[in-house]
């Protein structure tokens, strides 16, 4: 099993976050990696401040009719079709131990959610995974992030298509990159 894309439109990006490879080598995760300039640790030296990397929305079905509309049930304007959207949050720890003593340091989450048609709002959580966890599903390091999704949180299976788009954090809406990945 291995996974194609094909990119429909190449956008200037601001920090640099787009998506490089993707690969389904193990038939139960779905792997991309994000190029990301300057990386998350040298934003974190910089700047010391926790914040968002960005945003990943993915219209499962491909269907624009489904999933969000142009607006989400708190005015914001959501990527139309998409059914979940997934967050990229960096947070800042610190902590002490007598073994470690103090450490501190940055670490990356991702969000799953899903679109609710009633609410209309992607307030549905499926998965909140971290870098720090025993088993991450997501990493960072010089070169960018990687992120593993279980595939049955998106409900997908090989042979399947999606449209994926990749929205940086306070990056204008023209600067969204959208691809087209197939399971195969
Ligand atoms: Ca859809």
């Amino acid at each position: 099993m291995h996974l194609s894309t094909s990119r429909q439109s190449t956008q200037r990006r601001t920090l640099g976050l787009c998506a490089r490879t993707a690969s389904v080598n193990d038939g139960a995760h779905l792997y991309l990696f994000f190029k990301c300039t300057p990386s998350v640790q040298k934003r974190y030296e910089k700047t010391h401040r926790s914040g968002g990397l960005g945003s990943l929305y993915i219209d499962s079905d491909m269907d624009t009719n489904t999933g969000s509309g142009m607006r989400d049930s708190s005015g914001g304007s959501p990527v139309q079709g998409a059914d979940f959207l997934i967050d990229l949050p960096v947070g800042l720890y610190a902590s002490y131990s007598a073994e470690h003593g103090s450490e501190s340091g940055c670490y990356v989450e991702y969000d799953i959610k899903l679109w609710d048609p009633a609410l209309k709002d992607f307030s549905r959580r499926i998965r909140r995974e971290s870098s720090r966890s025993e088993f991450p599903l997501i990493a960072h390091g010089k070169e960018g992030v990687e992120i593993a999704f279980p595939l049955a949180d998106l409900q997908k299976h090989k042979g399947d298509k999606f449209t994926f788009a990749c929205w940086e954090d306070s990056s204008p809406r023209e600067y969204i990159s959208t691809t087209t990945i197939e399971i195969k």
